[in-house]
């Protein structure tokens, strides 16, 4: 049996896999708040806990097999190095373009015109592939939190941010004007590992695949 290691993104991901990793008989056997590698319940598996937007690199170099990520993440990240074999309907959350409520730029008529619209974003890729779909040169303004402030306080006309229940957007004067994508978190597995571990993975993942069933 091959010795895998497993990425998982640190915070609110992390909480909602470490159900899942203990129904796999896979969640960690040491303190997750203090050591970055841990073992876990199972001996062939070792959990590597890391800041959410590393995991792709990690997986992508082969320094985890295999890794859990948000598809949000993971779009930003681009490139098509990795499988990503499951959906795991976890950490669901949608991401979305807001702006102050009663704005010009919250009425659904469209934008005023005349000049760039300013586009506060911690997804400058996805952001720019979107509005560029639609025909529509945005300034993109590159943030890498609290994106809610910045049309308050001028920085930005409008916001594309991750948005689960809308409370936040409410509580800080905005509205949602539309959505980019639904976001969940997934499954994602180095290409080399996929062919070099195969038996070890592919049963893995079958046992993710039929946990969520
Ligand atoms: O710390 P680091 O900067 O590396 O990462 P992080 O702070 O982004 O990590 P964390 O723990 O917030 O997890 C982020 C990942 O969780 C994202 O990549 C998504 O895949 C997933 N996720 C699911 C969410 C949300 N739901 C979510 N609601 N990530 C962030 N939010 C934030 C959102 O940005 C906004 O500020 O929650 C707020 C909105 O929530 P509501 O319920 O008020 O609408
Ligand atoms: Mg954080």
């Amino acid at each position: 049996m091959s010795l895998i290691t497993l990425a998982l993104s640190k915070g609110r991901i992390l909480e909602d896999s470490l159900p899942l990793l203990e129904r796999l008989g896979m969640g960690p056997a040491g303190d997750i708040d203090r050591l970055l590698r841990v073992p876990s319940q199972d001996p062939n598996v070792h959990l590597v806990i890391i800041r959410p937007a590393d995991v792709p690199t990690y997986v992508e170099h082969g320094a985890a097999d295999l890794g859990i990520v948000g598809k949000d993440v993971l779009m930003e990240h681009g490139g098509s190095a990795l499988y990503e074999p499951l959906d795991l309907d976890i950490a669901c959350c949608r991401l979305s373009i807001a702006a102050v409520k009663g704005s010009p730029y919250a009425d659904p008529g469209g934008w005023p015109g005349g000049r760039r619209v300013r586009v506060a974003t911690k997804y400058p890729e996805i952001t720019r592939h979107y509005f560029a779909q639609r025909g529509e040169q945005v300034e993109i303004i590159k943030l890498y939190g609290s994106m809610e402030l910045a049309p308050l306080v001028g920085l930005a006309d409008v916001i594309v941010d991750l948005v689960d229940t809308g409370n936040t957007l409410r509580a800080n004067g905005l509205i949602e004007t539309g959505i980019i994508t639904r976001i969940s978190s997934r499954v994602v597995v180095n290409k080399a590992s996929m062919k070099m571990k195969h038996a070890a993975l592919g049963d893995l993942l079958a046992r993710i695949g039929s946990l969520r069933a």
